[in-house]
């Protein structure tokens, strides 16, 4: 920090040069005009000694997310490659002070690095639909944070959100849910369960323009598709992909609901869409029609989603009913597997040589690890951190979203009375600071594999914009912090003291619905 401020005045220029960066210096003036009250002028200047804010592109695939600035009483010269720049304007626009109608920023120099590259947030549409422009306002949110990945989980079993061309009855069918029809699933069924048709989708068109939105804000989008479990929307459309044709009651092993007689509830076996939660019955069958219907759909998918990496899911997969489907027995012989772990994995296996022919890598929730994890496989690190330990001393890369740090789906109070309905658990705020992505069993060279964090948000118990607003804030602060600033320098007093406020401040002035958190007293 240095002395005084500079003033950040009507007239003050911005200097960017390459269409990227004045798009980065656009997405400030939106920040600003919401703040402030006015846009600064954005120039194509040789003339960059004249100009308030200077952007300095410079290329360095060394850093290739970070950045420097320098803010004096005449300038601010931010330097950094086009994603430094993005997170240097956020930087900027959180050290903005209003007094007396000025704006200022205090003189300062920084250099600054995230500590992980892939810092994430997954959003769950599947159980409860988010409109476009709901999309868009968390990924606003997540871009002012330096948050890099949303990882779209699109589908599941209470429905299918993506319109793919080839295969109609996804959104026709397998986008909607009727409520009325429900099933017996823990104690919760009378706040959930509405008896309202539950549903929506996006088409190509709305979810590329997303892809860009968050290309803007320097945000990757990686789509999931689940397979071969969590799939009972699908298969209500095209029930010639399961495994199943005739439902004898239920395996060991699932949660999926059961009535009195260990049957299967209606829903599952008249092949609705369920209107319920938990781990369902039926899965994709091992079949040369299921391998063609994923390919084809992920085929689209990736037209329209660049990302390098693709989720393909792999949880909770009830893998055990496999042993009562003749279709899945005949498999495990001709492929000669030990079992129904080994199918899965070879079926991963299959859908990741189908993504690496494409060029794009897999990424799967830990259970892929189950019965041998596919060669080129990144895995999700759900379970806590065990997955991840042992992915990584494979060899291979990790993601970790431990349920003990990263669901933000669990109650953010201990006192369940005074909080919102929740699936259960409980997280509050400086748990989620105090997360630190690599585990101490691993070696330096292991750690080099656990590649960043993400958080879950998982909408069972999330019906409303305001809701799903609540769960994320305040601990997606938390969450930044833990992806982006190293470690020694992670302080929750200063976080909660220093920045938290300032950051909720902001929430309300966009609109964003938070929980207001606990008094810390330092
Ligand atoms: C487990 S986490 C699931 C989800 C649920 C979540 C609820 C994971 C990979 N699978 O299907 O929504 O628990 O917390």
């Amino acid at each position: 920090m240095g002395d005084g401020h500079l003033v950040l005045k009507k007239g003050s220029n911005i200097a960017a040069w390459s269409d990227d960066t004045r798009k980065s210096a656009t997405i400030f003036n939106d920040l600003l005009q919401a703040k402030a009250g006015f846009r600064l002028p954005i120039i194509i200047a040789n003339a960059q000694n004249e100009a308030a804010i200077v952007l300095e592109e410079i290329q360095d695939p060394e850093n290739a997310e970070g950045y420097s600035m320098q803010i004096d009483s005449k300038q601010v010269i931010i330097k950094g490659s086009t994603k430094g720049i993005f997170y240097g304007l956020q930087s900027l626009f959180q050290l903005i002070e209003i007094n007396g109608g000025q704006v200022t920023v205090p003189q300062l120099k920084i250099v600054d690095t995230p500590a992980f590259g892939y810092r994430g947030i997954m959003l769950d549409v599947s159980r409860h639909f988010s409109s476009t422009d709901q999309i868009k306002k968390i990924i606003d949110l997540m871009g002012q944070l330096k948050l890099n990945t949303l990882h779209w989980h699109l589908t599941d079993d209470q429905g299918w959100r993506i319109e793919i061309k080839k295969y109609p009855k996804l959104t026709q069918v397998s986008s909607w849910r009727d409520s009325t029809i429900i099933g017996q699933y823990y104690d919760f069924k009378p706040f959930i369960y509405d008896g309202k048709a539950h549903g929506g989708y996006y088409t190509q068109e709305e979810a590329k323009e997303i892809v860009k939105y968050a290309a803007d804000r320097k945000i990757t989008v990686i789509p999931e598709i689940e397979l071969p479990g969590h799939s009972s929307a699908i298969l209500a459309a095209y029930p010639e992909l399961g495994s199943f044709d005739v439902y004898e009651g239920i395996g060991t092993g699932s949660i999926a609901a059961v009535n009195e007689d260990g049957k299967a509830y209606d829903n599952d076996i008249n092949q609705n869409v369920p209107g319920y939660w938990g781990v369902h019955y039926n899965i994709f069958g091992p079949t040369p029609q299921a391998f063609t219907f994923l390919e084809d759909v992920l085929t689209e998918i990736m037209e329209i989603f660049p990302s390098e990496y693709l989720h393909i899911g792999g949880d909770e997969v009830p893998k055990d009913h496999w042993k009562t489907s003749e279709i899945a027995q005949n498999v495990i012989k001709k492929e000669n597997l030990a079992d129904e772990h080994e199918l899965q994995s070879h079926f991963i296996h299959q859908i990741e040589l189908f993504l690496n022919k494409n060029n794009r890598k897999l990424i799967g929730w830990d259970e892929i690890l189950e019965g041998g994890l596919a060669p080129n496989a990144t895995v999700m690190s759900w379970r806590g951190e065990k997955g991840g330990i042992q992915a990584a001393k494979m060899g291979h890369d990790v993601i970790m979203t431990p349920n003990s740090h990263m669901y933000f789906d669990h109650s953010q109070g201990a006192d369940k009375t005074t909080e919102p309905l929740a699936i259960g658990g409980f997280l509050n705020l400086e748990k989620v600071y105090s997360y630190y992505p690599i585990p101490g069993e691993l070696t330096n060279e292991e750690s080099k594999h656990v590649l960043g964090v993400q958080a879950n948000l998982w909408t069972e118990y999330i019906p409303t914009n305001n809701k799903l607003e609540y769960f994320l804030f305040p601990r997606a602060f938390a969450l930044a912090e833990v992806a982006w600033t190293k470690r020694e320098n992670k302080d929750f007093n200063s976080f909660s003291l220093e920045r938290l406020p300032k950051r909720l401040l902001s929430l309300e002035e966009n609109n964003v619905f938070f929980r207001i958190p606990e008094a810390i007293v330092a």
